[in-house]
């Protein structure tokens, strides 16, 4: 008997998983016992159930198949229909309660809509729990709704090592599609001013036409009736994609930050190295300038950075740290050696005869008296301060 059931088996094989055009006719109108069992929780009749689960749209959710109250079966042979425009079933695996025998399953016949997993033994299992599970991957083209998942099979499908003919109930489960993702989208790393189109992961085109777009916060960024985002100012906020259905809302969204615009550090720096002026300072917008210090002796001359730049030439701000020292002159030291003496007096004294040119920064230093020039005058009051006779210029 053993030995026969699994010579039909072999048969059941070759018909349904090798010919499959001839088996896709055939199983499109099985004659299938399918009774369904929704208000049958507590029977005491063998049941096989179809475990109901919910995924998103693009998720892969598993179904299990599993045995109730089993009398003991060595071979079955079940068809699982789905709606494979909207589901895709990805793998079949044996489950617990099948602790021998082989699995056999047909998923990659195209266009038609039935599973079929067969199992043979080579004597009655009678164990109750997950004799086979399917991976089904919930298509982009699904909509939000529950997808039925049917079981049936045909007369003499399931039997024990006896060969005598079990009847299972039958009851059905679903995979409840309840949600959808947005992709495609770098959406944290916004700038004022920047746009982005977000994209719910959905092929279905009723579904597309029912999606509303929101924006948690519009001073951060807005969203059009499309999904366009652009982004306003810094923050955080939530774009929303969202579609209702009945009483149900479905939503998805997306955290968008729009960052802070660029800044670079602006600092000035004392003559005493002493920090004047220090800020984070936004790329674009005009840099401070801050008073310099009045030192005794010394006429201050400008702000300069290390490449002897003032702030005023850079009218178009860098996007790195600016350091700014102040500049002075020694009041009289007309050939910047650092001292005043003697030979600035001199010098001041060829200038003044046409002896020597100066530069626009040696005449400045050399102006001693203020009246705006280098002349004879100048000279003489750093000769008389160099011998002690003044003690300022
Ligand atoms: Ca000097
Ligand atoms: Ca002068």
């Amino acid at each position: 008997m053993k030995k026969y059931i699994s010579f039909l088996l072999s048969i059941i094989i070759a018909a349904t998983v090798f010919t499959t055009v001839a088996a896709a006719d055939v199983l499109i109108q099985p004659d299938s016992v399918n009774v369904l069992m929704s208000s049958q929780q507590n029977t005491t009749e063998p049941v096989v159930a179809v475990s109901s689960v919910s995924g998103k749209i693009g998720d892969t959710v598993t179904v299990s198949v599993s045995f109730k109250n089993n009398p003991g079966i060595a071979a079955f042979r079940f068809f699982v229909d789905y709606e494979e425009e909207y589901l895709k079933a990805t793998a079949v695996r044996k489950g617990d309660a099948l602790t021998s025998g082989n699995l056999y399953s047909n998923i990659s016949v195209d266009n038609i809509t039935v599973l079929i997993t067969q199992w043979d033994n080579s004597s009655n299992i009678s164990n109750d729990g997950v004799v086979f599970s399917i991976d089904f991957y919930i298509k982009k083209t699904a909509f939000l709704r529950k997808y039925p998942i049917t079981i049936t099979y045909n007369n003499a499908d399931l039997c024990n090592d006896d060969f005598q003919e079990i009847m299972f109930l039958t009851m059905d489960g679903d995979v409840d599609v309840n949600g959808f993702d947005l992709s495609g989208n770098d959406s944290d790393n916004l700038s004022a001013g920047d746009s982005v189109c977000l994209l719910p992961d959905v092929e279905n085109n009723e579904l597309l036409s029912l999606i509303n777009w929101t924006t948690d916060d519009e001073t951060i960024a807005t969203v059009d009736e499309n999904g366009n985002v652009i982004a306003v100012s810094p923050g955080t906020t939530h774009i929303t994609a969202s579609v209702t259905i009945g009483d149900t809302v479905y939503s998805s969204s997306v955290e968008i930050t729009v960052k802070e615009p660029p800044a670079f550090l602006l600092t000035y720096i004392n003559k005493d190295d002493s920090v004047a002026f220090s800020e984070k300072v936004n790329v674009g917008l005009p840099l401070t300038i801050p008073e310099a210090q009045n030192i005794k002796g010394y006429i201050f001359i400008g702000w300069f950075d290390s490449q002897e730049k003032t702030p005023a030439e850079y009218a178009v701000m860098p996007e790195n740290d600016l350091i700014f020292t102040a500049h002075y002159i020694l009041k009289g030291d007309i050939n910047f050696d650092g001292f005043v003496d003697i030979g600035d007096a001199i010098l001041a004294s060829r200038y003044d005869a046409g002896n020597k040119t100066l530069t626009e920064d040696q005449i400045f230093a050399g102006d001693v008296t203020g009246d705006g020039k280098v002349d004879i005058g100048d000279a003489v009051r750093i000769a008389r301060y160099d011998a002690d006779q003044i003690t300022e210029l």
